[in-house]
């Protein structure tokens, strides 16, 4: 789905004038304690405005030489209504944020949980029993996205692959760094049916804007349907199954398919080309020189990439497996 669809997506119902739709069951906690602390600021904003207004208007210096007059200077009765009622509502805030704050860091023992993983620039996502999905930059998103059961709980385990990224779904309201070496964990649970745009919101290069997904929200018997169909990949054409085994198996991790130099080289359009090997020999890429990088990936190394060598999948791919990934890569020609 690209960028101008999403401004196009119907959000119906519990949509404000402030805010997108409330569609978890933490939205209108999230939007009413928002809208208590917006009141009573506003509230104490303009008594303080106005208050400050009349004074200076009131004991203002009338004319020149005009001494200060006696007047109380103290009144303890005054102060402490002035310091314990804001004081209450201050206690108020902090109950409610607090125990909102304690609800989302624990998700619900029989929560459903989909890992989510995001690279530049885009996120992954892997469902229990196998399924993948992608959304986010063009060359990578399967169009699918997250797809969530409605009235299910469901804890998203989010990591990175390079850099932060922020997982922020403003129709659930919540949002959850992903970082780099360790698992942050977010939660939620739809309650609206439909498809809501799906935001990297920690700014992670030059196509951060680009990591524009989409969260589908299905019945729990459609999304049991689809999700066990998005898992079987039998019948899908090599090219495709190619795809995505390339997410599946972290190829993105190390390989851009748009020409960006990453820790190995840009993937597209290689295949048939000459590649220049560490020591200036050359090797056209074919099947059978694609087939030893994944087996056996130190045999020859691509000229200027020899840091950070890549691990061999040897024992992970079957030869189906490499057939697949060969006609994917062909197809980025
Ligand atoms: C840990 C990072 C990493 C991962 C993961 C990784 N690679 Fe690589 N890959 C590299 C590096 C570095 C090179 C260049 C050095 C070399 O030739 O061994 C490379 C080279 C290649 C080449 C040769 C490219 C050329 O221009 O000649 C191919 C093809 C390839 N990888 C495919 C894959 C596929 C498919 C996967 C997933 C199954 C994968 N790689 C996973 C790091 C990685
Ligand atoms: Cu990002």
């Amino acid at each position: 789905m690209n960028s101008l669809n999403l401004l196009a997506l119907t959000q119906s119902g519990t949509e404000s004038f402030w805010f997108p739709s409330q569609a978890s069951t933490t939205a209108a906690r999230v939007d009413n304690l928002f809208y208590f602390i917006f009141y009573v600021s506003l509230f104490a904003f303009i008594a303080i405005i106005v208050a400050t207004i009349l004074f200076s208007i009131k004991y203002r210096r009338t004319r020149v030489g005009m001494e200060p007059q006696d007047s109380p200077h103290h009144s303890t009765r005054i102060e402490i209504v002035w310091s314990v009622i804001p004081s209450l509502f201050m206690v108020a805030m902090f109950w409610y944020g607090f125990k909102d704050f304690v609800d989302r860091r624990n998700p619900p023992a029989d929560a459903y949980q989909i890992s989510a993983v995001g690279q530049k620039w885009s996120w992954t996502f892997n469902y229990p029993n196998g399924a993948v999905t992608n959304g986010g930059d063009a060359a990578i998103d399967d169009g699918e996205g997250l797809v969530v059961p409605l009235g299910q709980a469901v804890v998203m385990r989010l990591e990175s692959t390079d850099v932060l990224h922020s997982f922020f779904v403003p129709a659930f309201r919540v949002k959850q760094d992903a970082v780099p070496g360790r698992y942050a964990y977010v939660w939620f649970e739809a309650t609206e049916l439909g498809t809501f745009p799906l935001y990297c919101a920690e700014y992670c290069g030059t196509k951060h804007s680009r990591m524009l997904a989409t969260v589908t929200v299905k019945s729990q018997q459609d999304f049991d349907a689809w999700v066990l169909k998005a898992a079987d990949d039998s019948d899908l054409p090599p090219m495709e199954r190619g795809k995505k085994l390339f997410s599946v198996k972290g190829c993105i991790a190390c390989h851009n398919t748009q020409g960006v130099r990453g820790i190995g080289p840009a993937l597209n359009g290689v295949y048939g080309k000459q590649e220049t090997l560490m020591g200036g020999a050359t090797v056209t890429v074919d099947d059978n020189y694609i087939r030893e990088s994944l087996l056996d990936p130190q045999a020859k190394i691509v000229d200027t990439f020899g840091a950070t060598p890549m691990t061999s999948f040897a024992g992970q791919l079957s030869d189906d497996d490499i057939s697949a990934i060969i006609a994917y890569l062909k197809s980025l020609n």
